[in-house]
């Protein structure tokens, strides 16, 4: 009988400080390449399993990582796919294709990074890049990957949407492909393709939509998938179920503006709500939004009626040239005042650029120098009423416009000074020299906002943490009645003024309190806030340091000469 044909997917270790960034503590994998993977592992004679190397418990490596030539020895993969969408984990990808080359296996990547750049991988070990979306092209190259090399190479020039190198070693690219159609009709996603986990997820993540109509300068979405596409709101209600079938509650829409399509996403709140309720299921929802849903009632209603707690919004900066610089197509005051708003209903987390690049030819730019801008990024944070937030370098990511610019005027730094590890928005890697910032602090200051919000600014507080324990101890104690009184007088005097104006899209969808037990559940609300963002400080304000610590290191192993991946 013969043997079922091997293929795996491997999602690449973040590089060491993106490891300790806020989101690589998130047990979550990226949904892109098991959605490809999803698409060709129920085809007859294949074996399909994938590997994420941030939540792995399989036998190891002398180095602590993820031991492929165990694994390959077990059961030998002769396709393997790597997700090439993050690139601060590239140099990792690369350092296993060379490895699965080695084994004499196919390899085959895909995501936003190689998407841009195919060339550094093709002449690395990989045989073939695939653009844009990979689910169609996957299922068309499958057989092609296990053909000889010459014959493939001749049938590879058929396929539209991928590159490879041809027998003069030069880069073919076979030119666009068409976006997927229909979402709907793709296989769902399978994330239980993942093997050998090291802990459960802690969130799974649901993509319903992909895209993105705005075109803001630094960010690659619009130009990976254009404009919004999504699937119907009972697709993605379906994918959500199995996933609570399995045992999980905590779910993240990956789509990077969860409301872009206003009437699908009512109509899946509706579905996920009523569910909710009917079912007796706890699911608490993570989506991406901007801020405009602070202007819709009837979205913010829905949202809470689903069981939406979080949202992360890129607010990116509070200066309003920036904000023009980079095409966000939104004022720093119309953030501040949806931010306020958004904040009686969710938690937020807030996600800046810090020191946004211009250029000889900006039509605006700040006149601030860097310490007047964290000012008035200290200023924002507070007046927005965000609970959590990140703040980051500007990342020139492969494929952006802002690259394009930084490079044109020849600013961004070579990968021997600042590799693709570094891209994860703690390292500069681009020259500010023109616009006549130092590069240490530009560098150091979206680390000591950050710092400052979770550790506090004095010594004491910054270096032991000192701050969130006496808040833990005040909180538990005497606080607690206090706290409490203080929120429901506050929660009070604003339910009398607003009892007016409430709009009929919330009482649709959500019951009538009466003003006093309704100031009772607020101020309760508050109280957990309050205990809720200090345990995500305190959480965070050791990552914080940890990170320092890293970045300490990694800059001293730099200079030394060591590579730091
Ligand atoms: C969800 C998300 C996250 C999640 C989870 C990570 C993840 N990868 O899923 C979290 C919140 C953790 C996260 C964090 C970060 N993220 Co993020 N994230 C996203 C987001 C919004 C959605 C990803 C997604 O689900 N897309 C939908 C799927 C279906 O598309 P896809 O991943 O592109 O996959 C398709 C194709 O690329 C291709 N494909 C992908 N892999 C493979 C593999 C093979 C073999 C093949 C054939 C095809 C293929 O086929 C897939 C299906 O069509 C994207 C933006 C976006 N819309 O893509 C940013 C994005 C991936 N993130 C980005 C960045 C920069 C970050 C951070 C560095 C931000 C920061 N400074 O902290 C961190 C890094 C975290 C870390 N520890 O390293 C950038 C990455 C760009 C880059 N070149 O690095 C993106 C593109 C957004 C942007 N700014 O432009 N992110
Ligand atoms: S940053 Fe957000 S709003 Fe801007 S283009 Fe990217 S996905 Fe769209």
């Amino acid at each position: 009988m013969d043997q079922p044909i091997t293929v795996i997917a491997v999602i690449p270790r973040y590089s060491r400080t993106a490891r300790y960034n806020v989101f690589g503590k998130v047990r979550m994998p990226p949904v892109g390449p098991v959605a490809v993977l999803s698409q060709i592992a129920h085809e007859p004679g294949i074996h399909a399993y994938a590997i994420d190397e941030n939540n792995y418990g399989g036998p190891q490596d002398a180095d602590g990582l993820p031991d492929h030539s165990f694994l390959q020895a077990r059961d030998p993969a002769r396709i393997a796919l790597f997700y090439g969408g993050m690139t601060n984990a590239f140099p990792r990808l690369l350092a296993l294709a060379k490895q699965y080359k080695g084994f004499g296996a196919a390899t085959v990547a895909g995501g936003s990074h190689v998407d841009a750049l195919p060339e550094e991988a093709l002449r690395s070990g990989i045989d073939v890049v695939v653009h844009g979306e990979g689910e169609e092209t996957m299922k068309e190259l499958l057989p092609l990957l296990l053909l000889p090399s010459d014959e493939r190479a001749l049938r590879l020039a058929q396929v539209a949407g991928i590159s490879f190198l041809d027998a003069k070693q030069d880069v073919v690219f076979t030119g666009k492909r068409a976006l997927v159609n229909k979402l709907d009709l793709l296989v769902p996603t399978d994330l239980t393709l993942i093997k050998h986990l090291g802990k459960r997820w802690s969130t799974i993540p649901i993509n319903r939509g992909r895209g993105c109509r705005f075109k803001c300068e630094f960010c690659v979405v619009n130009k990976q998938y254009g404009d919004y596409k999504c699937a119907t709101p009972q697709h993605a209600f379906h994918d959500l179920v199995r996933y609570v079938d399995l045992g999980y509650h905590h779910f993240f829409f990956t789509d990077d503006n969860f409301t872009q399509d206003v009437e699908g996403t009512l109509e899946l709140c509706q579905l996920i709500g009523d569910y909710k309720r009917e079912f007796s299921k706890n699911v608490r929802l993570f989506v991406q939004v901007r801020s405009e849903l602070a202007t819709s009632d009837k979205l913010i209603a829905a949202l809470r009626y689903a069981g939406v707690k979080d949202l992360a919004i890129g607010f990116e900066s509070p200066i309003n040239e920036e904000l023009r610089a980079m095409r966000k197509g939104v004022t720093a005051e119309l953030l501040a005042a949806r931010a306020r708003k958004l904040s009686e209903h969710f938690y937020i987390h807030g996600m800046f650029i810090f020191g946004y690049p211009t250029f000889k030819d900006s039509a605006y730019k700040s006149t601030m120098t860097l310490k007047e801008r964290a000012k008035t990024y200290r200023r924002f944070f507070k007046a927005s009423r965000i609970d959590t937030m990140q703040v980051f370098n500007a990342i020139p990511l492969p494929g952006s416009e802002l690259r394009a610019r930084l490079e044109k005027e020849g600013r961004v730094l070579p990968l021997a000074q600042a590799g693709w590890e570094q891209y994860d928005g703690m390292f500069l890697t681009y020259d500010p020299s023109p616009e006549g910032y130092d590069a240490q602090e530009l560098e150091a200051l979206p680390r000591m906002l950050m710092r400052e919000r979770y550790l506090g600014r004095n010594f004491l507080e910054s270096y032991v943490n000192y701050g969130n324990w006496a808040n833990w101890a005040f909180n538990s104690t005497v606080g607690f009645p206090i706290m409490f009184s203080a929120f429901y007088a506050k929660r009070f005097v604003r339910n009398l003024l607003e009892a007016r104006k409430r709009k009929a899209a919330e009482d649709a969808l959500l019951p009538r309190r009466n003003i006093f037990s309704d100031s009772l559940v607020k101020a309760w609300t508050d109280v957990k806030r309050q205990w809720r963002n200090l345990m995500i400080k305190t959480y965070a304000g050791g990552l914080q340091r940890s990170w320092n610590r890293e970045y300490r290191m990694i800059m001293s192993m730099q200079r030394a000469g060591n590579p730091t991946i």
